[in-house]
């Protein structure tokens, strides 16, 4: 039984006992009994902290063994064998009566004392999110692989914040109804809307809240992707769902003068211009370039107008934009494997009028369900698409977008130091193919983030664009669209050159099979098809509102299936909950302690 307590010597190196603990995790469910229950449940993160820092406080909840009633005995026998320095003694003990529990601060090394009693069951951050929360009963989560980053990126220090801290996501949008469960009061909005209009505070079209909870909500069966990040509404669309783009160019003013104030590193748009428009020109694209230049992750919904028949286009901005992260909207086909999606049929690709390949990657969008505040207009002109109270189910590529915001948070979570070029190419890089998507409409497949969080340098897919980065007059860099048109129209293989095959870590390109090398290696543009006769003046609307772009192809007929529900905790929910931690033996913990000079 290699679970059992050993009194055979300790193993020379933590390496070996390490490589114990994995074969106990393997084992034990089968094998342990209760009478030689090996282990206590830590969070590995929280484990791992503890151990690196035996005098730091952890603000914890040790949870009793069944049945046996004793935890509070376990924890007041570990803060006199280990007692703390007199600095770092924390406020008492707080016990629980529905369950066997107490809430206590420990220092790291009283931690992992208590991580070996026989009486304790687990040993779990006090978060200041619902811990039951991290928990949503559709498939898309566990399409993205997101729920196997929450135990990184949602434990909490001694002060409550979380460690570490998720970046800010800017939601620009109809606002945010930030009084809901879903955000925890993580919302601040702002109200940048000088239309006439009916504009409620808050959220009164309900689309931006429905857009946040799948970027960032908390609650209980709805989790979004980044559940701790905080969230800066950017109200620009009325009650009606209309807004005009000079509000959205304000967005982007507050957005660069406050993003460092609010620690946002992510905007999300889902949202777009309704008239075609090119890069040399639109104002909305030199915004969006200004942000993504000063640091921003700028993602952009690619668009409803699809068509099954082929490639619609991508005429508008900002998800004509080749810096930015334009999404497609998956259909998941009620299964957590990405072998069988495809690309929704109203989802827009195609080139754009300067010739660039969209979307860059595709993020499930079809029958996802998200918050909406009961008396918005969305609810109220489609009572027939609540499916719960204050929970709509629509589809969009909408909101494939925040699926993505939330990523790209999460990412950042965990590496700060990445650039948003080095964000888009782990999502890009570690994409998953679609299995059933026609080729190139799903740009390069779906975000699966266990696989793009491992990856230690990250490509630059934008590095062909770089050469065409100049200093700004008014601070800063910019995008010198007009130097890149001439270079474009005087070369079709303008950017051959700039391929340095030395960014990709050897070995880990694999090209999906909706796309092919070449449009890759040329930064997505492909030679030949940039004709400077596509796009024309003349397809200019003088019109500057946006248009409800939601509308009318999300609200498909007929989209409810319950077949993409989960149903209780089903295998991917089961490895969500398995993959936070890890079971710490026996033998391990006494070698931690040998090290820490304490005796278990
Ligand atoms: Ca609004
Ligand atoms: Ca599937």
């Amino acid at each position: 039984m290699p679970c059992r307590k050993s009194n055979r010597p300790l193993p020379a190196t933590l390496r070996s006992a390490l490589l114990l603990v994995t074969l106990c995790a393997l084992l034990a469910p089968a094998g342990a009994s209760a009478g030689d229950r090996p282990s206590v449940f830590v969070p590995q993160s929280l484990y791992a902290a503890a151990r690196a820092e035996p005098d730091r406080g952890f603000d914890v909840i040790v949870q009793g063994a069944p049945n046996v009633g004793m935890v509070a005995r376990a924890v007041t026998a570990a803060l006199t064998a280990v007692p703390a320095k007199e600095k770092d003694k924390a406020k008492e003990p707080r016990r629980f009566t529905s369950v066997d529990a107490v809430n206590v601060q420990l220092t790291g090394q009283q931690l992992v004392y208590l991580a070996g009693a026989r009486d304790v069951l687990s040993i779990t951050p006090n978060t200041r999110l619902d811990v039951a929360g991290f928990l949503n009963k559709q498939q898309w989560p566990y399409v993205t692989g997101v729920p196997k980053l929450w135990p990184l990126t949602t434990s909490t220090g001694l002060l409550g914040a979380p460690v570490p801290p998720t970046p800010g996501i800017a939601i620009v949008d109809s606002g945010v109804d930030a009084a809901r469960e879903d955000f925890g009061g993580r919302v601040t909005n702002v109200d940048l809307y000088t239309g006439t209009a009916q504009n409620a505070a808050g959220d009164g079209r309900g689309h931006g809240t429905f857009v946040a909870s799948i970027a960032a909500g908390q609650a209980a069966g709805y989790t979004g992707m980044a559940p701790s990040a905080p969230i800066v509404s950017l109200d620009v669309v009325d009650d009606s769902g209309h807004g005009s783009v000079s509000d959205l160019l304000a967005a982007c003013d507050w957005l660069l003068a406050n993003k460092d104030r609010y620690g946002i590193r992510v905007a999300n748009f889902s949202i777009y211009a309704a008239s075609p428009a090119t890069i040399r020109f639109d104002p909305l694209n030199r915004a969006v370039e200004k942000l993504w230049l000063s640091g921003l992750v700028v993602v952009a919904a690619a668009g409803n107008y699809g068509s099954a028949a082929g490639p619609s286009g991508i005429p508008y901005a900002p998800a004509n934009d080749p810096f930015v992260i334009t999404v497609g909207a998956a259909d998941i086909s009620g299964s957590v494997s990405t072998n069988d999606d495809f690309t929704a049929p109203w989802s827009a690709w195609g080139y754009t009028p300067d010739g660039f390949a969209k979307p860059d990657l595709s993020a499930p969008g079809r029958y996802m369900v998200g918050a909406v505040p009961a008396t918005a207009t969305m609810t109220t002109e489609h009572p027939e698409r609540v499916v719960a109270p204050g929970y709509m189910q629509i589809s969009g590529t909408s909101f494939s977008a925040p699926v993505v915001s939330g990523a790209a948070a999460e990412l950042l979570a965990l590496h700060p130091s990445w650039t948003p070029d080095q964000v888009k190419g782990a999502l890009m890089l570690r994409a998953k193919p679609m299995g059933a998507a026609v080729p190139r409409s799903s740009g390069v497949g779906e975000v699966y983030l266990p696989e793009s969080n491992t990856l230690t340098l990250p490509p630059n897919p934008n590095l062909s664009l770089r050469k065409f980065v100049v200093a700004d007059p008014a601070g800063g860099t910019m995008f010198d669209a007009e130097a890149w048109s001439a270079a474009a129209a005087a070369d079709p293989l303008w950017d051959a050159g700039t391929w340095e095959p030395g960014t990709w870590e050897p070995g880990t390109w694999e090209p999906s099979a909706t796309w092919d090398t070449a449009s890759w290696i040329s930064g997505t543009w492909e030679p030949g098809t940039w004709e400077p006769g596509t796009w024309e003046p003349g397809t200019w609307e003088p019109s500057s509102w946006v248009s409800g772009t939601w509308e009318p192809g999300t609200w498909e007929p007929g989209t409810w299936e319950p077949s993409t529900w989960l149903n209780g905790l089903d295998a991917a929910a089961a490895d969500f909950n398995s993959a936070g931690g890890y079971w710490i033996s026996d033998l391990e913990r006494q070698q931690v302690l040998a090290e820490l000079g304490v005796t278990g």
